[in-house]
């Protein structure tokens, strides 16, 4: 390896695997930092059972590689963890990522040293590393959230988390689990922990809004007409608000329906009466509620959606105190990340499954044998967290970010971050973030924000080597208008409702600021963007 790379990147989830990549092919020398013990990143943690992408497989994947396309086999249209990290773990292997990563390493310092110019890196067993440039691939959802509940440490019994979920399988065979949270994670994990435990407990603060995914296996023809198109299908992610071709195989029968709200439609659903609504959702589920356009933009179209959502609910669950309590009343379609799921509701019709409300009755402490709320005891021998993520900004924060003068980076973001394109802040000379606030990031299909923000940032590194220049950073100006625009654009939308509190606003986080982070002005417009800096030298940095 190594002893000074010319650059060091934090984190081997598919950002930093894609940066050894490129980074080798544009001649730098890169070396790898991971806290965890391999490749993969977010699939290397959430290895919950259920686990699973919500964008279909053959999008959620490397472009840069035709070679890579034709070799590899997805089972399914929406692909499970285990199939997500197997993948990782042929990409690391087929190019030969890990030569260039250390494992078991986790940064708890980045520091800029300006007297000798070079980011400062210091691991938690007090390794040192040092280089010119630093890129932080440190994810988006990459710092669990587990709530101070009283008497926490009291309880003793098993503790999990969906996102640090152990490596061995865990037993729940006739258990009594309980679980809190019921976000994307908890909806995935709570149908598969019901069949497992003797009884499941679920805690639920918020309802959530979710739509059935799609439970496809991959054909074998919808696969091969992908191969022979994915020049054009990858063009078509490139011009896509959030990075998806939405391709529609013409061979096989249509493929999955993709992400749900992205087939593009102009009827309101204000443009239909109550029965027109009723016979549409009947034909096609209560999904189709996230294809008008106007359930995003109007409240008035917006609770016309949620008010048929939860008949939905009334619907699908037997029991009607339970279904009650299952329906989201307080917050609109839209505003949060689309959950999908595999029988979610349906498992509320088991016997051996308990709801909680907890605005109803809230948890008042841990025991040592379970969760007393304000009217009972639940007894428990396995308590599961799925209560999310310190989102965007938490494993930046964690890193314990310094720039120029010393300038911690929370300090700089104590209220709310404000980065440049969300690849650079000032005061942080030739450091970047891939997929960091003010980017579309967590809106737009990971792996295609990944590659254009790799690619960029190894090409403005050979900029300055070929200009003769070894500094980079944002104009103080760029970056105050940069923050500007991404409020604007997300104002009036549903994601900054004042009745939403999504981890989007960082609103999940006791004390965190509250501002809309990812750009919700689209892809396409944020790539050009991007590519206007590069094909005009940088006007928005200071470089020197
Ligand atoms: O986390 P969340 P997540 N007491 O923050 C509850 C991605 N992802 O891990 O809403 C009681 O959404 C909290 O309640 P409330 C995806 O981008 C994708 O589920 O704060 N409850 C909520 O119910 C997703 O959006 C996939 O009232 C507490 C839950 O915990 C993101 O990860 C799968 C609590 C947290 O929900 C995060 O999802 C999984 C407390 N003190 C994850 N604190 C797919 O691709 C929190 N909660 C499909």
């Amino acid at each position: 390896m190594n002893d000074r790379p010319d650059v060091l990147v934090v984190g081997a989830g598919f950002a930093g695997m894609y940066a050894v990549h490129r980074f080798r092919e544009l001649g730098l020398t890169v070396r790898v930092l991971e806290a965890g013990g391999d490749v993969g990143g977010t699939w290397y943690w959430n290895r919950y059972p259920g686990s699973r992408c919500d964008v279909p497989s053959l999008e959620y994947s490397y472009g840069f590689s035709p070679e890579l396309e034709r070799e590899w086999d997805w089972p399914e249209v929406f692909s499970s963890q285990e199939d997500i990290l197997a993948y990782a773990n042929h990409v690391a292997d087929r190019f030969d990522l890990r030569r260039d990563m250390q494992f078991d390493t986790r940064i708890v310092s980045v520091n800029y040293q300006e007297d000798e110019d070079v980011w400062r890196l210091t691991s938690e067993a007090g390794e040192v590393f040092e280089a010119p440039f630093c890129v932080m691939a440190t994810g988006c959802l990459s710092v669990p959230n587990t709530p101070r509940l009283p008497g926490a440490d009291a309880f003793d019994g098993l503790v999990l988390h969906t996102g640090l979920w152990p490596h061995e399988p865990v037993d729940l065979t006739g258990k009594r689990v309980g679980i809190i949270g019921t976000g994307s994670s908890g909806v995935q994990v709570i149908p598969e922990l019901a069949r497992q435990a003797g009884h499941l407990c679920v805690f639920q603060r918020t309802p959530v809004y979710t739509v059935p995914a799609n439970r496809k296996a991959m054909r074998a023809d919808v696969q091969q007409e992908f191969r022979e198109n994915y020049r054009s299908i990858r063009e078509m992610q490139q011009r896509n608000m959030g990075g998806v071709s939405g391709y529609r195989p013409l061979r096989g029968a249509r493929a999955a329906p993709s992400v749900p709200g992205e087939r593009a439609s102009r009827t309101g659903i204000l443009d239909l009466d109550a029965e027109q609504r009723r016979a549409i959702i009947a034909e096609r589920g209560v999904e189709t509620l996230l294809n008008f356009p106007d359930v995003y933009t109007d409240p008035e179209a917006n609770e016309v959606a949620n008010a048929l959502y939860r008949d939905a609910v009334r619907e699908a669950v037997r029991d009607p105190e339970t279904a009650q309590k299952l329906m989201p009343k307080d917050y609109g379609l839209g505003c949060k990340r689309q959950v999908l799921d595999r029988d979610f509701f349906e498992t509320f019709n088991r016997d051996d499954v308990t709801l909680v409300d907890l605005r109803r009755t809230p948890i008042e402490t841990l025991t040592s044998d379970g969760v007393m709320t304000s009217d009972a005891h639940y007894d428990l021998d396995v308590l599961v967290y799925a209560t999310g993520f310190d989102a965007m900004t938490g494993a930046l924060m964690r890193a314990n970010v310094r720039g120029r003068n010393g300038q911690a980076l929370a300090d700089k973001w104590r209220y709310g971050p404000v980065a440049y394109l969300g690849l650079q802040m000032r005061g942080f000379p030739n450091l970047f973030t891939v997929t960091g606030p003010g980017s579309p990031s967590v809106l737009c299909n990971m792996l295609v924000a990944i590659e254009q923000h790799v690619n960029w940032i190894g090409d403005c590194i050979i900029w300055l080597r070929e200009t003769s220049r070894t500094h980079i950073e944002p104009l103080a100006d760029s970056e105050t208008e940069w923050a500007a625009h991404v409020n604007e654009v997300a104002e009036g939308t549903m994601y900054t409702a004042p009745s939403c509190n999504s981890w989007y606003l960082g609103a999940n986080i006791p004390g965190k600021a509250r501002l809309f982070m990812p750009y919700v002005g689209g892809y396409p417009r944020y790539r050009e963007r991007c590519e206007r800096e590069t094909a005009s030298g940088y006007p928005g940095f200071e470089t020197g």
